[in-house]
């Protein structure tokens, strides 16, 4: 009987498994052996936990996870399907897909229709079970940039029913600001929000606010039992300035700060399993970022490679193209900073990554070609698609290809991460 059961077991995995196909010897009842890569990632990786610096399994091993992210759900609600979510995990290899979840952004986002939207993301997180892989639920402030922002008042009730409803799923992870940014005056009490172009938010604002919603979800997670899930925090600056948690002070970005090195201080969340992000767009963030039209100039590749030697980090989001999600590509850049996350750097951490955005809006930056979702053409590649697609595969399955992750662009990061600039 307990032989059945598992036998049953096996089945069942091998059903809920994508990638290759699984030859099933149904005649003899024999179980078919299943190979490591049979497995669906979920099913392999388990629930996974952060140990030390590096993402890895249930059983401790290093794990590098590399997906998509949806872009706006309220825009470009045909392209998120039961088919175009297997696509992704049977034709692109993705083993994580990043649910982005606007809020205060354009028609039809989170606050205009909660409701929906909550019922939208759980459909979204359940094909991802089915098809057995991981889903980031990301709470994707963009505009106004403080996640402590009024607009942004629902983030305990939206983390808590997800928590709720997904504790003890390994599949769910958590993304609970997407890109906290520039422009907040604290002191104001009537208008805590509104842009002052001298301030940046900073780590204690966005500490303050993870420090509320984290409880939120850990008490869900015990309440079930479950050991506690991935959670990601967004940083300042766009999630560019990711050490924001060990330095002293105001750490806000500006070019104050990046001239006068600031004392360090352990300004980390302390719980387990949290992950700090890391935002770039290739053909933009090399040599600095822009704030109020004046140009801060410093080794964004340095910089990140000393990062990775202190904190654990997840790059829930970056563009081959500008900042802007348009404008030109530069998938040059782009394979240079995937070798820095393939382990080259000093962590010597695999640092899982997902790319901006699966969408057919006509938008450099978008994975599908215009007009792909009504058609349902999930894999009608656009430039952009093409490469991450490329890359996705090369990661998860391990197989070469030679135009990813190519030697030359192994040299230029050498080259890059030397230069003064
Ligand atoms: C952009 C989309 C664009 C949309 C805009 C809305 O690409 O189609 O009109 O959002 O504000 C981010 C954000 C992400 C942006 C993306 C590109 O997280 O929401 O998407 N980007 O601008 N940070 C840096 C770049």
């Amino acid at each position: 009987m307990k032989k059945l059961f598992i036998g049953m077991m096996v089945v069942a995995a091998a059903l809920t498994s994508c990638g290759t196909k699984t030859e099933q010897s149904k005649t003899n009842g024999e179980t078919a052996a299943l190979s490591e890569n049979t497995l669906s990632p979920v099913a392999k990786f388990g629930a996974l936990q952060v140990k030390g610096l590096q993402l890895s399994d249930k059983d401790g091993n290093p794990v590098q996870l590399a997906g998509m992210s949806t872009a706006g759900l309220q825009w470009f609600g045909n392209c998120y399907t039961r088919e175009s979510i297997e696509a992704l995990a049977k034709d692109w290899n993705i083993n994580v897909l990043r649910i982005a979840n606007y809020i205060a952004e354009g028609e039809g986002a989170y606050n205009e229709n909660p409701e929906g939207m909550r019922n939208f993301i759980s459909q979204i997180v359940d094909w991802c079970e089915e098809f057995g892989i991981y889903a980031v639920i990301d709470w994707h402030i963009l505009t106004p940039g403080n996640p402590l922002a009024p607009e942004y008042a629902g983030a305990e009730d939206f983390f808590r029913y997800f928590a709720t409803k997904y504790a003890g799923k390994p599949h769910v992870l958590y993304e609970i600001c997407n890109e906290p940014n520039n422009c907040q005056e604290k002191g104001d009490k009537e208008k805590p929000w509104v842009c002052t172009k001298e301030q940046n938010v900073t780590w204690d604002m966005i500490s303050e606010y993870a420090n509320k919603i984290i409880p939120v979800i850990h008490e869900a997670y015990d309440r079930a039992n479950a050991p506690k899930p991935i959670i990601i925090v967004g940083t300042p600056q766009w999630c560019q300035l990711v050490d924001a948690p060990l330095k002293d002070g105001c750490f806000q970005g500006n070019g104050k700060d990046l001239n006068t090195p600031l004392p360090a201080r352990d300004a980390r969340l302390k719980y387990d399993n949290i992950m700090y992000t890391f935002h770039f767009y290739a053909a933009e963030h090399n040599e600095g970022f822009r704030q109020d039209g004046k140009m801060f100039y410093y080794n964004m590749y340095a910089y990140i490679d000393e990062v990775l030697g202190k904190l654990p980090v997840f790059c829930t989001e970056f563009g081959i193209s500008r900042a802007d999600g348009d404008g030109f590509l530069d998938l040059g850049r782009t394979d240079s900073w995937l070798h820095l996350f393939s382990g080259k750097n000093k962590g010597n951490q695999k640092v899982s990554w997902i790319n901006w955005s699966y969408n057919d809006k006509h938008e450099i930056s978008s994975a599908l070609k215009e007009g792909a979702c009504a058609r349902q053409e999930w894999d009608s590649v656009s430039i952009s698609g093409n490469y991450a697609k490329r890359a996705i595969t090369a990661v998860n399955t391990g197989k070469e290809d030679s135009e990813v992750f190519r030697p030359e662009t192994l040299l230029n990061l050498e080259r890059y991460l030397n230069l003064n600039w």
